[in-house]
């Protein structure tokens, strides 16, 4: 179905025939454009962008390309086309139609999960509020205001359902979610990682190949929700999503591209005489992007995980193409939890383990780029090799958050965490450098700061001296 450009607000959701709800919008609309104003991208107003907008919700040419003003993006809300006689996919109900308003029952339960979906969005785009003063080139300055402007939308899409669905709470949540801010002592964002600091690029490619991935599964698993308007929102968020992991994969492959060249070209390992981005530092990103972002899949056992599922609210990532009951009641599942000093592992009911479940799913995934950075580093022939720190490492949320686990898994002692921190974290030093080496941001087409490569190819095929932002 193709989007309705012509109204105040893009929709491909009628909203015209619903002017209660469109009233209710427009008058949210403003309250949005403040907040991109006063927390979004820091002096960006006047930027000509080279921006994708969403034209349709087709898998193919769905975007459009072109220089604009980010206030004057066109945010909308746009839901992937509805599947005629679709189910429910999963749990106690699974086979009945889906439902197209939401079941008494579940309303606090879908408002809470729409609620935290959606303040993940506009966090992020708190997060990397200041990045844009030090950005490495204009292509990757303008990287990170699509995300921005796709993260707002992003936000859009649960405020929508919000207004749609939940009457007067959800227009209060949907103020809220304005209200909150990342990082605020008093009304912070709610889930731990969106309350970090975004202080560097490379914190910012790391985050976008680690957290936006928590995206990418969180929503696939609420794209098979039995509530279709949440599923179908979700999947058109995926399509957006593809891009903000890319930006983060290519992002670290570059650093480590370039971190490479320096090494080979000096003969040297000690890249930051030469202002590069040393491998060791790279892995203590890495580690820190990963552990705060397995966070995010909650407790490895979770009776909210467990009734989310059986009500047909949260699914499994590609529920449809796994072969089992799709109600997973009998079937166990091993969990990991320390025990006298090692991690063992246990049978606990499937229904309960499926955070962990689809946190596996997730650390499957985060290997496959690591494996390509690996290629990067061998093709340079150093002997150096980035890994995934252990699933418990540095954890403050589920059956580690209370011991400390060194990053091959060995549940260790507070002494030798210590001794072993700033060798496995990001230290003060490793931050302080970093920081160092950001900015004045990069402004000349085709140019880029030293610690990272050019990439590949430019945006929509442009020429390696695009100008991707124009200042004006
Ligand atoms: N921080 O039973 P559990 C994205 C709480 S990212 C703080 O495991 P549940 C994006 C939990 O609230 C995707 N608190 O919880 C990426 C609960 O509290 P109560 C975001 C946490 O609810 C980049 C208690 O611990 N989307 O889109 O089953 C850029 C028990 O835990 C945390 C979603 O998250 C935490 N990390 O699972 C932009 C999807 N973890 O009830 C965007 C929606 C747990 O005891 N959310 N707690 O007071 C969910 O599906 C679930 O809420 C969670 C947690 C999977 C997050
Ligand atoms: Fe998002
Ligand atoms: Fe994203």
């Amino acid at each position: 179905m193709s989007i309705n450009y012509s109204e105040l607000i893009p929709n491909n959701v009628d909203l015209s025939s619903d002017r209660r709800l469109q009233r209710a919008l427009e008058a949210w609309q403003p309250n949005y454009l403040q907040w991109w104003r006063d927390m979004g991208p820091e002096g960006s107003l006047g930027y000509d962008v080279y921006l994708r907008t969403a034209i349709s919700t087709d898998s193919n040419g769905w975007a459009n390309f072109g220089h604009v003003k980010m206030p004057e993006y066109r945010w909308g809300i746009f839901l992937a086309d509805r599947e005629a006689d679709r189910t429910i996919g999963f749990g106690d109900e699974k086979g009945k139609p889906v439902w197209q308003e939401v079941p008494g029952e579940h309303r606090s339960t879908l408002r809470r999960l729409i609620v935290t979906q959606g303040d993940t969005e506009p966090a992020s785009v708190e997060q990397q509020r200041l990045l844009g003063r030090t950005a490495p080139s204009l292509y990757d300055l303008r990287n990170l205001f699509q995300i921005n402007v796709e993260e707002g939308r992003h936000l859009w899409a649960m405020v929508y359902l919000l207004h749609a669905y939940f009457g007067r709470d959800g227009r209060e949540e949907a103020e809220e979610l304005l209200h909150r801010h990342s990082g605020d002592p008093d009304k912070p964002r709610i889930l731990g990682a969106f309350n970090e600091k975004t202080p560097d690029w490379l914190s910012f490619f790391m985050f976008t190949y680690f957290t936006d991935r928590d995206g990418k599964y969180q929503l696939a698993s609420l794209a098979e929700s039995g509530f279709d308007p949440l599923a179908r929102s979700c999947r058109f968020m995926l399509t957006e999503e593809a891009h903000h992991m890319f930006v983060g994969e290519t992002g670290v492959g570059r650093i480590v591209q370039r971190t490479c060249d320096l090494m080979r070209e000096h003969k040297t390992d000690d890249v930051r005489a030469l202002g590069g981005i040393d491998l060791p530092t790279l892995q203590r990103y890495l580690n820190f992007h990963f552990s705060v972002s397995l966070d995010l899949f909650g407790q490895e056992a979770s009776t909210n995980a467990a009734n989310y599922y059986t009500a047909g609210i949260k699914g499994r990532y590609l529920e449809t193409r796994i072969e089992d009951d799709h109600q997973l009641v009998g079937a166990s599942y091993d969990i990991m939890s320390p025990a006298s000093g090692t991690i063992v592992a246990r049978p606990v009911p499937a229904l309960s383990a499926l955070n962990e479940r689809l946190r596996q799913d997730y650390i499957d995934d985060c290997a496959k780029g690591v494996l390509r950075w690996n290629k990067i580093i061998e093709r340079a022939g150093i002997a150096f090799e980035l890994t995934i720190p252990h699933r418990a490492f540095h954890r403050r949320i589920g059956a580690f958050a209370d011991v400390h686990v060194s990053p091959d898994g060995r549940v260790i002692a507070d002494a030798e965490w210590k001794a072993n921190v700033d060798k496995w974290l990001p230290s003060e030093t490793d931050q302080t450098y970093v920081r160092s080496l950001m900015g004045p941001a990069v402004t000349e087409p085709g140019k880029y700061a030293n610690w990272i490569a050019a990439p590949g190819r430019g945006i929509n095929n442009q020429a390696a001296d695009f100008e991707y932002v124009r200042f004006n």
